[in-house]
This record gives structure tokens, C-alpha cells and sequence, in this order.
């Protein structure tokens, strides 16, 4: 009942090594082009750049400054709240060199989500560095002293200027990433760490936040060799199907990607990043996904691959504007972390004849990727493509019985680049990840003719923007309401978001007094007012799109809520 993957499995490192050993240091053969002199990484807008040597230098400095002047020490944190950048890389790079764990945050969120990631990082790995973005520095300082941590920490990764959000003087007491490696350059090169080989496939690298199958978000374990396999596994794919040429900037010839996604997800992070300049492909770096901005740095450097999410494939199939930029250099859209439907994949060869869209499909959780559709017509347009090299998995029944091609659900997939675990959630980590080494998608899906399809999902997480929404967190938040006596979120389709957030909600008996004199204008008094709530206290992409009011939440005996009627009341309506 195990299915492997079509492609068999790809030697994987024999050393044991850090990431930056990997991109930086491993043999020859084992990198796919010679790295040197090649361009790396690429700021869209100020045109400066880094070159792998640059990189390198780069992540050494921060290595060196994060040591001398943060004690920052093996197994310490390293927390970066900043959009995508060009230090982003040398940044992590450089925290990896000192065998140091790095969590990546949203920069949008605010103070309390923030706190809740810093909170949980640093009580198993003292947070020493956290590298913030001038707009987010305000939230950076409440959010520390939320969660019980030294503002010291904070770094800015660029001066703040008159541009600033809320800066408030704040900013301006902060030191800093320039000032911190130019005032330890003096200081003696740390020693790089080396990992163990008996930690060689355990030595932890990320902490990223994913809420799992059920409840708030948690730090999921990813050590070095997840992140290294995964990027070997996805580079060996491409290679078979639509590889990305290295660069060659004297010639102008060679592959360029875009790196719009956030570097803060693991898609952005492992995929867009890491897998690309493993290659030489440049990355061209932009801050965020604005879409005018988009695609006029798509035009103005010719980019020929484009890592997006499924809504961001929209809008580029039906906005107008698109047609207003030359966008033939484009020969590649790759597109992941929520599905991709078969009529979005037919629009988009119409109007981009000489382009493929594919689709990966996996979790943070995974380290990124599971499976991916190369965009060629070999696979159904609807699938999500085939199990990568390395990749078993199984479709189990309910009741844990593994199933036959075609036969629906739920997802387990094994192989290297899976996660340890949740950080100090043992019932957590031995719910997903299984003995015999399983991770337990919470997806649901087929497998036939060696494609994947996923076809619904088991666990509670909603998907909107390609970002995780935890029903948990919006349910408990909403229910600090003083109208709300008890809530439950869904996932819906929406135009716009793929799926966004709606709230059922039950109201407390003076609110539903109100409803009963007021009446239709009562309620919609409500509902706007809890919408409001949540878009007043959460990033963007939380807002509910949509709630109803009910009378009782439908629950099982033992009290848990049975999302499943909601979303067929849903459907119903
Ligand atoms: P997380 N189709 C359907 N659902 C998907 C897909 C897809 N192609 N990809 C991800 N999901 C959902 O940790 C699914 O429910 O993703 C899965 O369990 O934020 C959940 O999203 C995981 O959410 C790539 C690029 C994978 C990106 C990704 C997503 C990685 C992180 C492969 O090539």
C-alpha cells in the first residue's frame, strides 16, 4: 500500500552539514553549475546585488557581528521580522554558520501575534537577534515586552528613514545590521559549527510556524538536512522536466526568479531561495507583491520564472492590466501552497501560449515539497502533479487501512525533508508524524496513475492568499467579544483570497436581545463590527469575509465542534 515516487531516489548527502556548508562549501560535483562569480540575489528596485562570493562575505560579516556583539551561540535564536530583502539570505546564512535556529516571522503581523511566535521560540531557544524591518520596529519593542524579552536584541536591518511607519523616535535609538558589522569587523572570525554526524539528519535550522491539523499555530522543527534534501529533491525534479539555467550575466542568458513570495514561508523561503541559488539562477528580490510592481520588475528584468500562489495566477489570467506589460520573457510559472484549478491552468496557456504553469503541492511541515506537476500536458491539469524523488506515501482510509490507486483519503508522505516535530508539543507531534516515520497531511487526496489529486482538506486550516489561517486563533479571539458566546470558523471559497475565513457565530443574550427590537439592522450593526474586529487586531489576509449568525454550534458529546455540518450548511445556502 506504499506508493514511491516515478522518479525512484537521488543520492543524498553523505556529511553532515549546515546549510551554509551546503550552498557555500559542498563539493563541486554536488552543485549543479560552478557558483562562482555568479549573480545571486538581486534588489528589484536599488539594482544592487550580491554575487555568491558577496553572499558569502555577507553572511560571514553577519555571522561575525551576530557573535561578537549579540553572544548569539550555537542553539541560540535568530529571529528575522522583515519583508523580503537582500540581507534576508546572508542573514539566515550567517545565523546557520553558527549553528544558531532561525525563525522567520510575518512582518504585518502585529504586536500579539508576534509575541506568540517569540514566546514560543525562546523558550527553547534563547532568542539573542531579531532582525526587524524599520516599519515593524514599534511592534518588534511591544511584542518584546509582551513576551518577556530584552529590546536589546532588536537590530534594524536597514535605517530608518522620514518613509518609516510609526517609527515614533523609536526606531532611531535602534543600532543598526550596517553599524553592528562594521563596529566587529576587528573581531576575530567565530568558528564555523560543525554538525555532528550523529546529528547530521536532527540538527535543527527553522523554526516555521504552521498550526497543524488542529489549534494555534506551532513551531515546526526543520533541521538543516530537510532543507537540503528538499532543494536537492525539487532541483532533480526540475532537472527531469523543466530545468532553470543557471545565469550567465556576460551572455544575458539563463534562467531569473522572481522572489516576491515572502521569504518568512517556507515556500518563499525553501523554494524561491534556497532552491534557486543552489542552481546560480538569480533571484530578483522584492519586498512584496504589489501588482504593478510586479510586473514591471518582471519586464524590466526579464524574468523567466515565476514562483507564485494560486490567487496571484488569477490576477494574472483576469486583470486587464496585465496586457499592458511585454511579459514574453516568461517561460515558467510554478505555482503552490493552495490548489490550482484545472480552469485557471486552461486560462492562463490562452493568454500565455509559450509559458507552463504547474503547481507544487506540500507543507511546512514537509519542508516544502511533496509533489509537483511540471505544467506539461504528461499530467492532468487538475493533478497535483507526481510524488518528487524520495517521496513514499500512502492514502489511508479512516480507519488506517492504506488504499489503492484512486481510492479517496487521507494523505501520509514520508521522506527526508520532513519535519521533527512541533517544538514542546509531544501530543501534537505524535498525532502528525507516525513511528514509522509518516506525516499525516491532514489532506485529503487520491493518487492515480502515479498523479496526486488533492481533493479536500481533513484539518481545520484555511488557505487564503496561500497563507495559513488557524481557525483556532480567530475563534478564540472572537470570542473576547463581548456580543460572541460562541463561534466557529470555516473555510470558504472567495474570489480573491482562494479561500478565506467565515465565522458563525453565537450571540450573548444582551446582543440577542438587541437582535430581537432591532432586528435586521441590528445584526448587520454586528456583523460589521466583529469584521471590523479582526481586521482592527489581525494581518489582512485573517478578515472574515462572511458571518452568520446561528442559534448553537453543532458539537459532538465530548464538546468538539463539527466544522463539517457548517460547511455543508454552507454549501447548502
Ligand atoms: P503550508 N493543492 C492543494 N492544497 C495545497 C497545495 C496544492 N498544490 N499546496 C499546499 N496545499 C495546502 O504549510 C494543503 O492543505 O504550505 C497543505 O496541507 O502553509 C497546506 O496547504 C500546507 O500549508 C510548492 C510550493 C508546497 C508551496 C507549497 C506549500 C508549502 C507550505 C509546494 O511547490
Amino acid at each position: 500500500g506504499i506508493y514511491t515516487s516515478t522518479y525512484g531516489s537521488i543520492p543524498l548527502p553523505e556529511q553532515a552539514q549546515t546549510i551554509y556548508d551546503f550552498l557555500f562549501e559542498s563539493s563541486p560535483q554536488q552543485q549543479v553549475v560552478d557558483p562562482r562569480g555568479r549573480t545571486w540575489l538581486l534588489d528589484a528596485h536599488s539594482n544592487r546585488s550580491y554575487t555568491f562570493e558577496q553572499a558569502r562575505e555577507r553572511a560571514d560579516d553577519i555571522a561575525r557581528a551576530l557573535h561578537e556583539k549579540r553572544d548569539l551561540r550555537e542553539g541560540d535564536s535568530l529571529v528575522i521580522f522583515a519583508p523580503n530583502d537582500l540581507d534576508y539570505g546572508p542573514a539566515l546564512w550567517g545565523a546557520f554558520r553558527q549553528g544558531a535556529v532561525v525563525s522567520c516571522a510575518n512582518p504585518a503581523y502585529n504586536a500579539d501575534e508576534f509575541a506568540h511566535q517569540l514566546r514560543t521560540v525562546h523558550s527553547h531557544h534563547p532568542i539573542k537577534a531579531i532582525l526587524v524591518h524599520p516599519d515593524a520596529a514599534v511592534a518588534t519593542v511591544q511584542a518584546c515586552e509582551k513576551s518577556g524579552i530584552s529590546s536589546s536584541s532588536v537590530i534594524l536591518l536597514k535605517k530608518a528613514d522620514s518613509s518609516s511607519k510609526n517609527v515614533e523616535g523609536l526606531a532611531e535609538g535602534l543600532v543598526t545590521l550596517d553599524e553592528l558589522v562594521a563596529t566587529s569587523r576587528s573581531a576575530n572570525m567565530p568558528a564555523k559549527c560543525k554538525v555532528k554526524q550523529g546529528e547530521k539528519k536532527t540538527k535543527l535550522a527553522l523554526l516555521s510556524f504552521s498550526s497543524g491539523t488542529t489549534g494555534l499555530p506551532k513551531a515546526v522543527c526543520i533541521p538543516h538536512w530537510a532543507v537540503i534534501c528538499n532543494v536537492l529533491q525539487a532541483v532533480n525534479f526540475e532537472h527531469r522536466t523543466l530545468p532553470l539555467e543557471a545565469y550567465d550575466a556576460r551572455e544575458k542568458k539563463g534562467d531569473v526568479v522572481i522572489g516576491c513570495l515572502p521569504f518568512y514561508h517556507i515556500y518563499g523561503l525553501v523554494v524561491v531561495l534556497h532552491s534557486s541559488v543552489y542552481q546560480s539562477t538569480p533571484v530578483v528580490v522584492l519586498p512584496r507583491f504589489e501588482p504593478r510592481a510586479f510586473l514591471q520588475t518582471v519586464q524590466d528584468h526579464r524574468i523567466s520564472a515565476l514562483f507564485l500562489v494560486p490567487p496571484q495566477v488569477v490576477l494574472m489570467v483576469k486583470q486587464d492590466f496585465v496586457k499592458e506589460y511585454d511579459l514574453s520573457c516568461v517561460r515558467y510559472v510554478m505555482a503552490g501552497a493552495a490548489p490550482l484549478t484545472e480552469e485557471v491552468v486552461k486560462a492562463f496557456k490562452q493568454r500565455f501560449p509559450k509559458a507552463k504553469v504547474g503547481q507544487g503541492y506540500g507543507m511546512t511541515e514537509s519542508s516544502t515539497i511533496i509533489s509537483m506537476h511540471d505544467g506539461s500536458d504528461d499530467f492532468p491539469g487538475s493533478s497535483a502533479g507526481k510524488l518528487i524523488p524520495n517521496i513514499e506515501a500512502k492514502i489511508v482510509s479512516p480507519e488506517g487501512k492504506a488504499l489503492p490507486p484512486g481510492e479517496v483519503g487521507e494523505l501520509w508522505s514520508r521522506g527526508p525533508s520532513n519535519a521533527l516535530g512541533y517544538l514542546g508539543n509531544e501530543k501534537a507531534t505524535r498525532e502528525t508524524f507516525d513511528e514509522e516515520g509518516f506525516l499525516h497531511t491532514g489532506d485529503e487526496g487520491h493518487i492515480t496513475n502515479e498523479c496526486l489529486f488533492i481533493v479536500d482538506r481533513l484539518k481545520e486550516l484555511i488557505k487564503a492568499n496561500g497563507f495559513q489561517v488557524a481557525p483556532a486563533e480567530l475563534e478564540g479571539f472572537l470570542l473576547s467579544h463581548p456580543d460572541v458566546q460562541d463561534v466557529c470558523v470555516i473555510g470558504i471559497p472567495d474570489e480573491k483570497r482562494g479561500e478565506a475565513p467565515k465565522a458563525f457565530v453565537v450571540v450573548s443574550p444582551s446582543a440577542a436581545s438587541r437582535f430581537k427590537s432591532g432586528g435586521r439592522q441590528a445584526e448587520a450593526k454586528l456583523d460589521s463590527e466583529l469584521k471590523k474586529y479582526v481586521t482592527d487586531n489581525k494581518i489582512r489576509y485573517k478578515a472574515l469575509a462572511e458571518i452568520e449568525f446561528i442559534d448553537a454550534i453543532p458539537k459532538t458529546p465530548s464538546g468538539k465542534l463539527l466544522r463539517k455540518d457548517l460547511r455543508a450548511m454552507h454549501a447548502k445556502k
